[in-house]
């Protein structure tokens, strides 16, 4: 691809919007893909923003299947998304949102490789989450190239109260409701087939474009279960197995 800042500056302008893009005609690689990615995040970083931590997308059968997409991908979590537990989310700037449940940990020490993931004190506490994701892209279609560089479609995060971190409990069952409704279930075993892969592999692909995880940084594991829309008015809860429950209302 010729121009990453171009592109990071359209991916910009349709966050900025609310507006969706059509997918660059341009066939460019993951490894641009990232860069348009680091671009986008430093034009929003510019205007004050900052980094609440990062996130994995794809790390479910579930997730491939719904998009067609069969790799995992990183992206990062500004902290201007963040979404109250028990509080309302504004859609007015979204541009089609979807929801999905999320296991979120708390990491604990600076983590620049895969090795540094399996340290005693690599997580120090994990919550239940919820994510909105929202393609930049028309129809929410899109590449592997093309969701990277839209930081993985990341658009808004919800987590619920932190807890210690059990490593014993890897498979848990996985609840989404909508309007008291229950519109998906899953296993936190689906995520990677066992979530406790998720940071070595968010310290794989951050290592691999030059990032390193900081302390105090969430990481969001991947969505359990497919993605369900997210319509104005809607009650948004996700529980998970000894871990608790979060939700928002969107107005
Ligand atoms: C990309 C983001 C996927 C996940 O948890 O799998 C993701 C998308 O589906 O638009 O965040």
């Amino acid at each position: 691809m010729t121009d990453i800042h171009k592109l990071a500056a359209v991916l910009d302008e349709a966050v900025r919007t609310g507006r969706a893009v059509p997918r660059p005609e341009q066939d460019y690689d993951v490894a641009d893909a990232y860069r348009v990615q680091e671009e986008l995040i430093r034009l929003r970083l510019s205007r004050g923003d900052r980094l609440a931590g990062v996130k994995l997308g794809f790390t479910s059968e579930g997730k491939r299947r719904q998009m067609g997409v069969h790799d995992i991908i990183f992206g990062r979590v500004p902290e201007s998304s963040a979404i109250g537990d028990g509080s309302y989310a504004d859609l007015s700037g979204y541009i089609h949102p979807r929801v999905e449940p999320e296991v979120v940990y708390l990491i604990g020490r600076r983590v620049a490789s895969p090795a540094d993931a399996f340290a005693p004190d690599a997580i120090a506490a994990v919550a239940p989450g919820i994510e909105v994701i929202d393609s930049r892209y028309e129809d929410f279609r899109f590449s592997l190239p093309d969701v990277i560089a839209d930081n993985t479609s990341a658009a808004g995060y919800a987590v619920g109260q932190w807890r210690p971190y059990d490593p014993s409990r890897w498979n848990l069952g996985v609840v989404l409701e909508i309007d008291g409704r229950v519109v998906q279930v899953g296993s936190t075993g689906a995520i990677l087939g066992d979530p406790r892969r998720a940071l070595a592999e968010a310290a794989r692909l951050a290592e691999r474009i030059g990032t390193v995880l900081e302390p105090g940084w969430i990481l969001l594991a991947g969505a359990a279960t497919p993605a369900e829309p997210l319509a104005p008015g809607a009650r948004v809860r996700a529980e998970i197995q000894h871990l608790g429950s979060v939700s928002f209302t969107a107005s």
